[in-house]
């Protein structure tokens, strides 16, 4: 892969021309130390300010961008080159898709069950992968209904085909405590866990009584919560007094499938940081990728339908084979691309399985390309540094 005279335990220096999630740097980092080289920084003409370099900051790797994408637009709008709504537009698009973090190929390629066995992996966390594999279903059916009849009657029909059932209880007209025992019991039987997509977004004294108070006592029947992480850690602490003694887990929202959400990949980044801090409680995101390299990590992907497009209220679809194999994510979350179906039971078996064969290509297929192309070491000029090397390699 490399060519040049490679002296194990130099300092390789990489040059690129753009960095947009930092993947081609890492791969071509991997290769490199595989050859026994150091490396700690890269130069870049363009970073397009997508993630790339928290990404490699990650990997210790400092990038140093010759320029920015947001400098470069202010450069060409006072140069009257580009408009200022263009330059609107992309820094829109940038700030509304951060680049999936790079994978490393091990991670890629380990299943659900190999990561319920990780020793990192939280025992909700475990679970949920083990039924994943058992029911051969990555899919959570969103249960986005009115009434408490609906919603039990929807759990015992699709029950056998997912992983999850999220709710909206504050959705239901006419809830009463019978109505979670018996949820808890359909879960029993179907083996499936209850996701209750309350979004927790205050401080931790508010969410610790929200989650285990009020009508609905969602802690008392829920196994999977999420939150925002806005707030700051508070939120997950105030959770974490109610949820981790009941073995509860909770769910970070990282980003989110609506047209023109304010997560950056910065926000992003920190959420992910965020999760980390929080092993005991907090065991995955609700993202829209796969933006934590931890195989321990879960992530749950909503806005899903096998056809694109949106609802005109700025949910915006992706397909299962999309957010499972392109994206990385690790469950497909679908709400009315089952629920508006004439046949429930069929159109959750459709995305159940489609779910699932997108997997599966994700484990036999890994993402290409595994390795940069071949790399060329530019050899110590007069003015380098003694042993120090110039690399240069191809996104
Ligand atoms: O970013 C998000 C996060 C969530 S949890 N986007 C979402 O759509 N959701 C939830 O997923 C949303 O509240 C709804 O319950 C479900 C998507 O429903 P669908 O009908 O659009 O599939």
């Amino acid at each position: 892969m490399v060519e040049g005279l490679i002296r194990p335990g130099d300092m390789c220096l990489i040059v690129e021309d753009v960095v947009t999630s930092g993947s081609s740097v890492l791969e071509t980092t991997q290769v490199l130390q595989g050859e026994g080289l150091k490396v700690r920084d890269a130069v870049v003409l363009l970073d397009r300010e997508q993630g790339g370099s928290g990404h490699l900051a990650a990997e210790g790797i400092a990038l140093h961008p010759v320029i920015s994408i947001s400098k470069l637009l202010s450069v060409l709008v006072e140069a009257g080159h580009v408009d200022a709504s263009t330059s609107g537009s992309v820094e829109r698009f940038l700030q509304a898709n951060p680049a999936c973090r790079p994978m490393r190929q091990a991670e890629e390629s380990l299943g659900y069950g190999e990561r319920a066995a990780l020793p990192g992996t939280h025992p909700l966390a475990a679970r949920l992968f083990t039924l994943m594999e058992e029911k051969t279903s990555n899919l959570c059916v969103s249960a986005d209904v009115s009434s408490a009849d609906e919603l039990l009657k929807l759990a015992d029909a699709v029950g056998p085909l997912v992983c999850a059932l999220k709710t909206h209880v504050d959705v239901l007209c006419d809830f009463s405590p019978a109505v979670s025992v018996r949820l808890g019991e359909l879960a029993r039987k179907h083996n499936f866990l209850i996701f209750e997509d309350r979004k927790f977004a205050d401080i931790g004294n508010t969410v610790k009584h929200q989650y285990e108070g009020g009508v609905y006592k969602i802690s008392s029947w829920a196994h999977i919560v999420n939150a925002h992480a806005l707030p700051g850690p508070g939120v997950v602490e105030g959770l974490q007094v109610v949820g981790k003694p009941l073995g509860r887990g909770c769910l970070l929202i990282a980003q989110m499938s609506s047209q023109g959400c304010l997560a950056t990949a910065e926000y992003t980044q920190a959420v992910v940081k965020m999760a980390e801090d929080y092993p005991d409680f907090v065991f995955g995101f609700i993202s829209t990728s796969k933006i934590s390299s931890k195989p321990e990590h879960v992530h749950m992907t909503p806005g899903v339908q096998l056809q694109n497009g949106g609802d005109g209220l700025g949910q915006q679809y992706a397909s299962p084979v999309e957010v499972i194999c392109s994206k990385g994510s690790d469950v497909i979350i679908v709400g009315r691309g089952i629920l508006a179906s004439p046949d429930r039971l069929k159109a959750a078996e459709e995305y159940r399985v489609a779910g699932w064969e997108a997997y599966l290509r994700r484990l036999s297929a890994p993402r290409e390309p595994l390795l940069p192309p071949s790399v060329t070491l530019i050899q110590e000029s007069p003015v380098s540094y003694p042993g120090e090397q110039l690399l240069c390699t191809n996104e």
